[in-house]
């Protein structure tokens, strides 16, 4: 089977900095392709699927469906807890968090070359996920956010020495808006994930073209 890397042409996850997520708590599964295909126009580097209230059938259908759009546009397509839906169809990645299996683990169930990221909650988290395997990490959240509630935001005083001392992608996450992307910018973030803001705009993909310009101001 074709790598993540020949199938998106994005050879490295360092070339992607707006990472959106597609979460089903804000998109309804029916409006879930055409979301996708306004988070791809706005300018998204790469896609997550979130859905924490469907089952792994649901999601597999809808990631199938799904991926038919972000491949042909080149975009990866992340899917967020489950590796058996990247074991089961040609995404190019799984996202786990700090409850979720093992990396390694994961990558056994998915039986061939994926990118997997994680979520990291502090510095010491953010080391550990690389010692673990980590392609790439969310950093935060930084801000109290409805999306992620029952976590602390961790602020912004972190995200310098987060970039000192991990090499792998790094993708700033929670609560994070175009009205405070600058200042997440200016504290050291190169990436960044939007989830609520991008998916509550009025206009999906005029907010990540937005973002866009903002992170390539940096
Ligand atoms: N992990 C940490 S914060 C968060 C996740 C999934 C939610 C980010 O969503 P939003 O709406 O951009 O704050
Ligand atoms: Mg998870």
């Amino acid at each position: 089977m074709a790598s993540a890397i020949e199938r998106t042409g994005v050879d490295s996850l360092s070339r992607c900095h707006l990472y959106a997520i597609l979460d089903l708590g804000y998109v309804a599964p029916g409006d879930a392709a055409a979301v996708t295909a306004e988070l791809i126009r706005g300018g998204a580097d790469v896609i997550q699927l979130r859905g924490k209230s469907q089952t792994i059938a649901e999601l597999t259908g809808l990631a199938d469906e799904l991926h038919g759009l972000t491949s042909h546009a080149g975009v990866p397509l992340i899917i967020n807890d489950h590796p058996e839906i990247a074991r089961d169809l040609p995404v190019e990645g799984v996202h786990l968090g700090q409850n979720d299996l093992a990396i390694a683990a994961a990558r056994e169930i998915v039986g061939r070359d994926c990118w997997i990221g994680k979520s990291t909650h502090s510095l010491a988290q953010a080391t550990a996920a690389v010692a673990e395997g980590a392609d790439y990490i969310g950093f935060g959240p930084l801000f109290a956010t409805p999306t992620k509630p029952d976590y602390a935001p961790i602020g912004l005083g972190e995200i310098r020495r987060v970039h000192d001392q991990v090499q792998i992608p790094i993708f700033c996450i929670g609560g994070i808006k175009l009205e405070n992307l600058p200042d997440v910018l200016a504290a050291g973030a190169k990436r960044a994930v939007i989830v609520s803001g991008l998916l509550q705009s009025k206009d999906v993909a005029a907010a990540g073209r937005a973002a866009r310009a903002l992170l390539a101001q940096f």
